[in-house]
């Protein structure tokens, strides 16, 4: 028998779990951006040209810091790759779950020092390849970023919605294939402006670094336009505020 009481307790759990990794994401925000810290959720599908458009982006950056955080389900091959071109990178393994959340986040924060001589800097936390489930949850983000790229079709704002929808930077990557491809660039836009009418849209290639100076000032803009506290404290974690 469908048992109706069950269900309404799941979905009551559901919805207190969601409640906690809100309200950790918004200390999250407000803590690292009284930092002068400006974090970036990455998203996008695996492969899609993430760790590209991150090396591709603080290639281009002119005045912020650069720190990565690397989220994957297994391995730290994107992590050992950025740490090469000398960008401080530390990696998250979820083994199995599909998305990063604002507890993770928080937690490998304890573990990170921030002691940059900029005024300011971006924390790219490159999400788990996946058009779905990042898109359901903060994670103490600035600026969502997603990541589409031309090679998985122009029909994936329709098909995906809630990523594109709540973006507040797009990259289409890998713009350099485009003459090998059919990709509809009316048909994604369009796709793309039903869903999100502002969301910026850049189109980028990690082979020409076509696009990438202009995400990198876009993201500078912002992360200079965060408010600093006068008195910062030491980063505390976010249940502790709870009485
Ligand atoms: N031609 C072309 N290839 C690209 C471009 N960007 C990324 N690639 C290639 O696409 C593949 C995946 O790129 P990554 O940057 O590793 O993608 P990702 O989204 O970080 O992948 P995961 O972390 O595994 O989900 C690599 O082989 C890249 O070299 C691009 O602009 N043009
Ligand atoms: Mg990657």
């Amino acid at each position: 028998m469908h048992d109706i009481y069950r269900d309404r307790k799941r979905i009551e759990m559901e919805e207190n779990i969601l409640d906690e990794n809100d309200r950790i994401a918004e200390h999250i925000k407000d803590h690292m951006g009284a930092h002068g810290v400006l974090v970036v959720n990455e998203m996008g599908s695996p492969g899609a040209g993430k760790t590209t458009s991150i090396k591709n982006i603080v290639k281009n950056m002119k005045k912020a810091k650069p720190l990565v955080i690397e989220g994957d389900i297994e391995s730290d091959i994107d992590t050992i790759a950025l740490k090469g071109l000398g960008i401080e990178a530390c990696q998250i393994n979820t083994y199995g779950a599909c998305h990063l959340d604002a507890p993770m986040i928080d937690h490998q924060l304890d573990h990170m020092h921030f002691d940059f001589d900029e005024e300011r800097a971006i924390l790219f936390i490159e999400n788990i390849g996946n058009l779905v489930c990042p898109a359901e949850f903060s994670i103490g983000e600035h600026v969502k970023m997603l990541i589409s790229t031309v090679t998985e079709g122009s029909d994936k704002p329709y098909k995906y919605p809630l990523a594109f929808e709540k973006a507040d930077l797009i990259l289409l990557t890998k713009v350099d294939l485009l003459p090998y491809l059919d990709f509809d660039e009316e048909f994604f836009m369009k796709g793309v402006r039903a869903l999100n009418p502002n969301v910026k849209v850049i189109k980028c290639s990690g082979k020409t670094g076509e696009g990438y100076a202009e995400a990198a000032a876009w993201l500078e803009e912002k992360a200079f336009a965060l408010e600093l506290h006068e008195h910062h404290h030491d980063h505390e974690h976010a249940h502790e505020h709870e009485h």
